[in-house]
């Protein structure tokens, strides 16, 4: 296989203009008939048809009605003797699969005795032989044949136009997609299952059908799912008067899916993950989860399905959109500032330890790719989050309503097309011609061809002289892989100044676009302490010298909730650093200083602050994010420094603690919404820490309550939260507990990640972890099929638990090469991930990095490997 270039993008030689398939549905073999009006491109020199198909066997193809020569060259199908001209002909083609042995979960695949489709990105190549690009949009008709006792329910896109019983117990359902969508979003489901209605009235008087399909035991977590549902509608006509254009929609779960959910046109499919809630079995996150995605999914029907992507490598025009999208839709739902606050840190927190570290690793890429082997492995927090950094960064540039302005022209201008990243960015900018966006458009511009995240250095100078304070802006950016020099970006940098009692002197916002500026303030009486990239305002390293009195000064007083936030951070951040980097203490020796303490229990003990903020700010920051502030990481001490740092802070705030778990466990109904969750949120933080106290006092009483919690709890996120309390104080109470968990839920797929998830992730103590994973690998519940059970196990533990996982004898490197191997020869893409757990080799201090890269090649080393973890493992060599 080969690389694929941005560079080479071609329009296609053919267009199709309508496609009718129909489906005998059988987990064996599936029969596909294909019946296409096929057109030559006039705009494209004549050349033979090259359709896409994998893993299909072929049984006929006829071109208007009769039997025409083809050949099969590297997985396309070649016909060459085509009719002339440009009018229209017939395409037939005759296909058979195997939906029962596709473990890859691409194209059609068998769930729990159902049928579903993925098709994104290259899937529907898997069911029949396609212009299988995103710029070729056909009209789908759609006839489903099947057994009926089986297979009672037949699922396609768009709208039921007839439906009856055939010979034999068959029975047949035909939909037909009122618009025009490319292959990816064709979506087929069969099978056994029930669904929760709702029907609602647009603003306009229209009608429309939502639906929520399920397997029959599940109809009671559905309830979350459509209120979620109903919110996007309601939203999306609210903030961008973009209404539901179908009279159904459609959302149906599945347990063995790759990914989150899948936006097909009308028949969105999803993990069961985010869609199946009820308070016995789901967190408040996976409540606030499950919110986002399905909001995602529908936000999608717009930017991504009305208007869709070029090519893939506009990925990022349809994908950083619609989290952006997600992200203000939880925002607004979420209300209060300071709940809006408390998402977006969350948002930022994901963006730091996840996508910073790519963008600064082997796989770093530019939020619109040039070049990719497998297309499957540029689904990433650089295109998604980054994406929607950027285009946060246009809202932020032309204000909330020009950028809904901009949207608007976007829809006028591409309603129905494939377009591009250039193309959204113009719509916006157009629409606001005076903008700082619209002044600087090829500049920033570059937010979407340059990879690597920007440095922001800032240095504060005060004249007591003149009054004057000045400060020196400068941005830069490393080189990554194939760009080794970066032209500046354009970086809104909001900010604003306090005194030293904390009070706001003056707020802003500079747009920076030259590589060095400085900034100056007169009429000020002493040094002010700057505030700096308020609520985030670019997706950069912003480099300040900060003293702990400036930070100090931030977290009481920034008007700002996220920098009140970043300045705890930096204050956990910069102790970290210094207890890591000086190796003569043990980590056991460490001293947290009384300044710190004090600060951190006036936050926990603020009459003023949402316990959600609360919660955020005494949660020390990722181990993962301390090690991207370091050039040389030690996983293993950092694990153990940030551990210390977290008993000292439970036993310091012992009294806190307690009152906080006190103050915050009432046990009333049951309401996922952000105050109440966030008081469990803070209730369990408590927990941890008072059991983390007890492990070194040896104390048993706060044990010994939150084994009597998780029992007594009358929802997930409690009962969960003790759990965890015990398990990863290490406390011998958690073996009972975890017993009795999954004996409570052993019927509950969703709940039994977590139990495996739990023990995976769970912090080692004396090289315990990977001897409990192996073990949790050979549970009779554990499965490498199903892509949730697998990532509960070993992608906790490679992935989320890198003091466990990189070990000095190396064991947690070769557990790591065995199951990507393993994982590779079922399904590749979940493999591929798998494989990324090591992007960050070149960094570990030795013999983990030696040891890493002997990993590595030893994955490499694999002749017949996929593309998707070739492209990973080589990238990782190079
Ligand atoms: N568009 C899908 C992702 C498809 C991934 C294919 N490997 C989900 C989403 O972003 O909404
Ligand atoms: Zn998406």
């Amino acid at each position: 296989s080969k690389v694929i270039l941005r560079a080479d993008y071609q329009p296609p030689a053919y267009w199709i203009d309508t496609v009718e398939l129909a489906f005998d549905l059988d987990p064996g073999k599936t029969r596909v008939l294909n019946r296409m009006k096929v057109r030559r491109n006039p705009d494209v020199t004549a050349q033979p048809l090259r359709l896409d198909g994998e893993e299909l066997n072929l049984a006929r193809v006829l071109v208007n009605g009769q039997g025409t020569s083809f050949k099969l060259e590297d997985s396309q199908l070649v016909l060459e003797n085509l009719p002339e001209g440009h009018e229209p002909f017939d395409l037939e083609i005759f296909t058979t699969c195997a939906p029962a042995k596709n473990t890859k979960l691409m194209g059609l695949y068998v769930s729990n005795d159902s049928f579903f489709t993925q098709c994104e990105a290259e899937g529907f190549r898997r069911i029949t032989y396609f212009l299988d690009r995103p710029d070729v949009m056909a009209s789908y008709t759609v006839t489903l044949r099947a057994d009926k006792a089986r297979y009672p329910v037949l699922l396609s896109n768009g709208n039921l136009v007839e439906q009856g019983a055939l010979e034999d117990g068959r029975h047949f359902a035909k939909w037909v997609d009122p618009f025009r969508k490319p292959s990816y979003l064709f979506a087929l489901v069969a099978g056994q299952l029930v669904c929760r209605e709702q029907r609602i009235a647009a603003r306009n008087g229209k009608e429309h059908l939502l639906q929520v399909y399920v397997r029959p035991g599940d109809l009671d977590k559905t309830e979350h799912a459509m209120n979620s549902l109903m919110a996007s509608v309601a939203w999306d006509e609210a903030r961008f008067k973009l209404p539901l254009d179908l009279e159904r929609f459609m959302i149906v779960a599945t347990s063995d899916f790759n990914m989150g959910a899948m936006e097909n046109k009308g028949l969105n499919i999803f993990n069961t993950k985010y869609v199946l809630a009820n308070q016995a079995t789901a967190t408040d996150t996976d409540y606030s989860n499950i919110e986002s995605v399905v909001g995602h999914e529908y936000f999608h029907n717009w930017t991504g399905n009305r208007v869709t992507c070029r090519d893939w490598f506009q990925l990022s025009l349809k994908e950083g959109l619609t989290v952006f999208r997600d992200q203000e839709f939880s925002q607004d739902l979420a209300g209060a500032d300071s709940a809006r606050a408390v998402k977006r840190i969350e948002d930022v927190r994901v963006l730091r330890t996840a996508q910073f570290p790519e963008d600064a690793g082997p796989m770093a890429h530019p939020v619109r790719p040039d070049q990719y082997l497998e297309i499957n492995n540029f689904y990433t927090v650089t295109v998604y989050e980054k994406g929607a950094e950027v285009v946060r960064m246009m809202q932020t540039l032309v204000g909330r309503e020009g950028f809904a302005k901009g949207m608007s022209l976007y829809f006028e201008r591409h309603d129905g097309h494939a377009v591009t990243c250039d193309d959204f960015v113009q719509a916006i900018a157009d629409a606001n011609p005076e903008s700082p966006l619209a002044q600087k458009l090829d500049q920033f511009k570059r937010w979407y061809s340059q990879a690597g995240t920007p440095r922001l250095k800032a240095a504060g100078h005060f004249d007591p002289v003149s009054g004057i304070y000045s400060l020196a802006l400068s941005q830069s950016c490393a080189p990554t892989p194939g760009q080794a020099e970066k032209l500046p970006f354009v970086i809104p940098i909001a900010l604003g100044l306090l005194d030293a009692n904390g009070n706001e002197l003056t707020t802003g916002m500079h747009v920076l676009t030259d590589a060095t500026e400085t900034l100056t303030f007169p009429g000020l009486t002493a040094a002010p302490v700057p505030s700096l990239l308020r609520g985030f305002s670019a997706p950069v390293v912003l480099d300040y010298l900060y003293t702990d009195t400036e930070l100090l000064t931030l977290l009481a007083h920034d008007a700002d909730p996220f920098n009140r936030w970043e300045a705890g951070q930096r204050l956990a951040t910069q102790r970290a650093l210094g207890h890591i980097r000086n190796e003569s203490v043990a980590p056991a020796d460490i001293r947290l200083d009384h300044a710190f303490i004090e600060a951190m229990r006036v936050i926990l003990r603020s009459d003023k602050l949402d316990a959600a903020f609360k919660e955020l700010v005494l949660t020390l920051p990722a181990e993962t994010y301390i090690a991207e502030q370091l050039d040389v990481v030690d996983p293993q001490r950092i694990h153990a420094v940030r551990e210390a740092m977290r008993e000292q802070l439970a036993q310091a705030l012992f009294s806190d603690w307690a009152w906080a778990f006190e103050a915050h466990s009432e046990n009333g109904a049951y309401s996922p919404d952000a105050v109440s969750s966030g008081r469990r949120a803070l209730a369990g933080l408590a927990l941890t820490h008072l059991c983390l106290a007890a492990r070194s006092s040896g104390d048993s009483v706060w044990p010994g309550k939150a084994l009597q919690r998780f029992k007594d709890a009358s929802n997930m996120t409690d009962r969960f939260n003790a759990l965890a309390a015990l398990v990863t104080s290490g406390h011998a109470l958690a073996a009972q507990a975890l017993q009795r968990f999954h004996a409570m839920f052993k019927d509950e797929a969703l709940v039994l990640d977590k139990w495996f998830a739990l023990q995976a992730g769970a912090p080692d103590r004396g090289g315990n972890i990977l001897p409990v994973v192996k073990q949790l690998m050979n549970h009779a519940d554990f499965t490498l099929r199903n892509p949730n059970r697998a990532r509960s196990v070993i992608f906790s533990y490679c992935s989320g638990n890198p003091g466990a996982f990189h070990r000095a004898d190396a064991a947690g490197y070769v557990y790591w090469s065995d199951r990507v191997i393993e994982l590779d020869t079922v399904n590749p893409q979940v493999a591929a991930r798998l494989a990324r757990a090591l992007d960050r080799w070149k960094k570990l201090a030795e013999p983990l990095r030696g040891a890493a890269r002997e990993a590595i090649a030893r994955v490499a080393a694999k002749p017949d490997l996929s593309n998707d973890v070739r492209e990973v493992v080589s990238r990782a060599l190079a």
